[in-house]
């Protein structure tokens, strides 16, 4: 941590306590006195686009509580997950490495095993260590149990209990797969023991019916996969059955998910607390609660958005209540990019008008380009610090584990962690610059690698567009590109016979970077 950093840290501290101090008794100040580290809230959405928000410059769609957090903290314009899919920019915000350097780390299945090792660093884990309260609420999707699976009707570990949180509320996987049950800590909620659930990725089980088999049960139909097991009128992927007192209301899940969310910060006001959450929103199947049906105009992709944005007030108005904005970090961004139509017929494409989910960035959720893994990022900070700034320092998530650690005084996190690098200067915004290079994973590995100006995609041999169905560039051709993104941000002129040079410096650069560590990458999903 730089002196700069150390001074501001103190700042911070010595501030929640004079804030503390005034109009509480003596007895809440001792307790907020102990408290002297902020509490972070970490709100991590799904699949939603750099130009989703209109904090980023969408006008088709408001989303006023996320632009209040701009407002009031720091914008990041530059930022990236590390993945342009869920699972692999899942693991690296918690390991602190990017996923391709651990096999079985794309999409994962709705039944896979923890693919966290339960002895790696993690980001609750450094926060455990520094002495927080760390918690989990909603969407994981980097599976649970040992290598056979989860063991749905019984204690279901390891999951995050084992890996650094002390409280987890889960959609286990995605809300598209099943189970479609909640799971909190080691066990499903209200799971009735005379009814326990089956869950096959390869088979059919139960006589539930199916997508496929009774089209004419559906409320929603897919467009793309998604004809397995009917739950609540919406076919899924995977087979289930059994667990009917357990199973959730999609319209409900955001209602539920800050409810446990309102209650883990509540519980743990006293003392500092870490809370993850992960919401469904924006992925589908997206069946926005009645009280946003409708209002957006642009189909339930637009209802979902302003679902969100009703999250994100929800927790915002928890914390002032509990007097805890001031005392408490707010990270708002999204695990990659957008999709228009992701496999249900929800009229996204019909009613997106103009309205641009990438904000003009060529791809989209799963592609090489940069609308796979550029996304929104911000940073409400304590003390007004960066208050109402944009930065365009080159940020990626892979860096919170080392930031939060140097900010919370662990100070150097182990060895395994081998990506993560302690940007604290730059989410406090007083670094401008950023990293100086970060690589990009596509559905087919990490075949991007963006260094200041210049984005170079390595050559692959793939679909042009996202084999099953979604209508995205994949961004892969059988020949080098480069683009310079500061004159070309949509990657539209590939200019890499103009400079081999550089085409040269990148491959060697990611080649490099890929040796570093381990170099188990995971196969290619194709789903
Ligand atoms: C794909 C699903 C898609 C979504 C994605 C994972 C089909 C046709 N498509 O396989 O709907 O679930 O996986 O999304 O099944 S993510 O945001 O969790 O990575
Ligand atoms: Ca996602």
């Amino acid at each position: 941590m730089t002196l700069k950093n150390s001074t501001f840290l103190v700042y911070i501290l010595t501030t929640f306590a004079i804030i503390s101090c005034k109009n509480k008794t003596s007895e809440e100040n001792t307790a907020t006195k102990k408290n002297q580290k902020p509490n972070i809230v970490f709100i991590y959405t799904d699949d939603l686009g750099y130009g989703d928000v209109s904090a980023y410059g969408a006008t088709e769609v408001k989303t006023p509580a996320i632009d209040k957090l701009a407002e009031e903290g720091i914008l990041f314009d530059n930022a990236y997950a590390t993945a342009a899919t869920c699972t692999p920019s899942r693991y690296s915000l918690l390991t602190g490495n990017y996923a391709w350097r651990k096999k079985g780390t794309g999409v994962a299945n709705g039944d896979a095993g923890l693919l966290i090792d339960t002895k790696s660093t993690t980001l609750p884990g450094v926060l455990q260590a520094a002495g927080y309260t760390t918690g989990i609420v909603g969407k994981w999707h980097l599976g649970l149990g040992d290598k056979t699976g989860p063991k749905w009707n019984d204690k279901i570990s390891p999951g995050p209990l084992e890996i650094g949180f002390d409280y987890s509320y889960l959609i286990p996987a995605t809300g598209d797969r099943v189970p479609c049950v909640f799971v909190e800590n080691h066990h499903i909620v209200n799971l009735d023991p005379n009814d326990p659930v089956t869950v096959n990725y390869q088979n059919k089980i139960g006589d539930w019916p199916t997508g496929k088999e009774n089209p004419e049960l559906l409320t929603m139909k897919p467009s793309q996969g998604h004809n397995n097991t009917i739950v609540n009128g919406v076919s899924r992927i995977g087979y289930m059955t059994g667990g009917k007192a357990a199973l959730w209301d999609d319209e409900t899940i955001p209602m539920e998910l800050v409810d446990k969310s309102k209650k883990f910060i509540n519980s743990n006001k006293d003392k500092p607390f870490f809370l993850l959450l992960s919401t469904h929103d924006i992925h589908v199947p997206r069946i926005a609660n009645k009280m946003f049906q409708g209002k957006s105009g642009l189909g339930p992709r637009g209802d979902v958005i302003l679902q969100l944005d009703w999250t994100v007030n929800e927790i915002v108005k928890t914390l002032k209540e509990q007097n805890l904005l001031d005392n408490t970090i707010i990270v708002f961004s999204s695990d990659n990019g957008p999709v228009i139509d992701d496999g249900y017929q929800d009229q996204a494409k019909e009613l997106l008008g103009t309205h641009k989910p990438t904000a003009g960035l060529r791809g989209g959720k799963y592609s090489a380009y940069n609308g796979g893994t550029k996304i929104p990022l911000i940073i409400r900070w304590p003390n007004g610090k960066g208050k109402g700034t944009v930065s365009n320092a080159l940020v990626s998530q892979v860096d919170f584990l080392s930031s939060f650690a140097a900010l919370t005084g662990v100070g150097k996190v182990k060895e395994d962690v081998i990506d993560s690098q302690n940007a604290l200067d730059v989410f406090l915004g007083d670094n401008r610059t950023g990293r100086t290079s970060i690589v990009q994973e596509s559905f087919m590995g990490p075949v991007s690698y963006l260094e200041g100006d210049w984005k170079f995609i390595a050559p692959l041999d793939g679909p042009k567009l996202v084999p099953w169905g979604p209508i995205i560039e994949t961004g892969f051709k059988t020949e080098p590109q480069l683009f310079n993104i500061k004159k070309d941000p949509n990657e539209q002129e590939n200019v890499a016979s103009n400079y081999p040079g550089k085409v040269k410096d990148l491959s060697d650069k990611l080649s490099n970077i890929k040796k570093d560590g381990f170099t188990n990458q995971h196969e290619v999903n194709l789903n």
